[in-house]
């Protein structure tokens, strides 16, 4: 039995879409991983994109930040009725689930930082092609959510989104031949070589959501990649994590 058998679930804001099982989203993602990864218990409430600020403010949680600085409500959120913490943003979440339930730990040998860094390094390869995620990341919701998603996208991102989608294929590309070059400065199938950690959660999150909502075609040229390696290190993480 797990050690965690007498808790009470926690609960995960994620948003809903139109593909089976609905989750596509990277940001939920990673905490999804995390609370697996760490045998946590966890129900999922699935909030239309468009009733995020509706659904976040209800429950009294805190705004996130948009570049500008400007307050803007964002999920993941994540509530833990066996501590009362009401958190957002899936940072300050993984920081909190490693502290509170320390077993397993997704920051292992006092990673936290470097992880804390690794991540706008990681995400600031992928922006150059964000375009791609959103125009596919409209297809999969309701119309009312296309509305918001596409307001709330604008203000870092602006229309046009599909100018030119084979100069985003080849920047996708060259953004993972750069993380391709990470993974192999050790021999470990990791970030951290031989220690899985929360930065592989980051990344498998990431091939999660192209996964979910590029066309199968497109899934299969990003699949080509660097030997396969995109398709293998979101297996290997499903796998550590129990989600395959
Ligand atoms: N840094 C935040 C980003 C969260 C985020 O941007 N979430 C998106 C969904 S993946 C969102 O809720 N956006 C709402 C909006 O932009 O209005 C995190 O890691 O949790």
């Amino acid at each position: 039995m797990s050690q965690y058998s007498t808790m009470l679930p926690l609960v995960l804001y994620d948003i809903v879409s139109n593909l089976p099982g609905n989750h596509f989203s990277p940001n939920p993602a990673k905490t999804r991983f995390v609370l697996s990864y760490k045998n946590l218990p966890f129900v999922t409430l699935w909030v239309e994109y468009s009733d995020i600020p509706i659904a976040t403010k209800a429950i009294g949680a805190k705004p996130n930040k948009r570049r500008d600085g400007s307050e803007v409500y964002t999920v993941p959120v994540l509530s833990d009725p066996n501590t009362g913490a009401l958190i957002t943003d899936s940072l300050e979440i993984a920081s909190y689930l490693d502290k509170t339930y320390p077993e397993k730990p997704i920051f292992p040998n006092s990673s936290e930082p470097l992880i804390c860094a690794f991540e706008p390094a990681y995400l600031s390869l992928l922006q150059h092609a964000i375009k791609l995620i959103f125009v596919r990341g409209t297809e999969i919701l309701s119309p009312a959510s296309v509305k918001f998603f596409i307001k709330a996208r604008t203000v870092d991102v602006p229309l046009p989104w599909d100018v030119n989608p084979d100069a985003d294929w080849e920047l996708l590309e060259k953004a993972h031949n750069t993380v391709y070059e990470w993974y192999h400065k050790t021999d470990g199938k990791w970030i951290m070589g031989d220690t899985f950690s929360y930065a592989d959660i980051i990344v498998a999150s990431w091939l999660l959501a192209y996964k979910r909502v590029l066309k199968a075609d497109e899934w299969v040229r990003f699949s080509s990649w660097n030997g396969g390696k995109w398709t293998q290190v979101l297996a290997d993480v499903e796998k550590e994590c129990t989600l395959s």
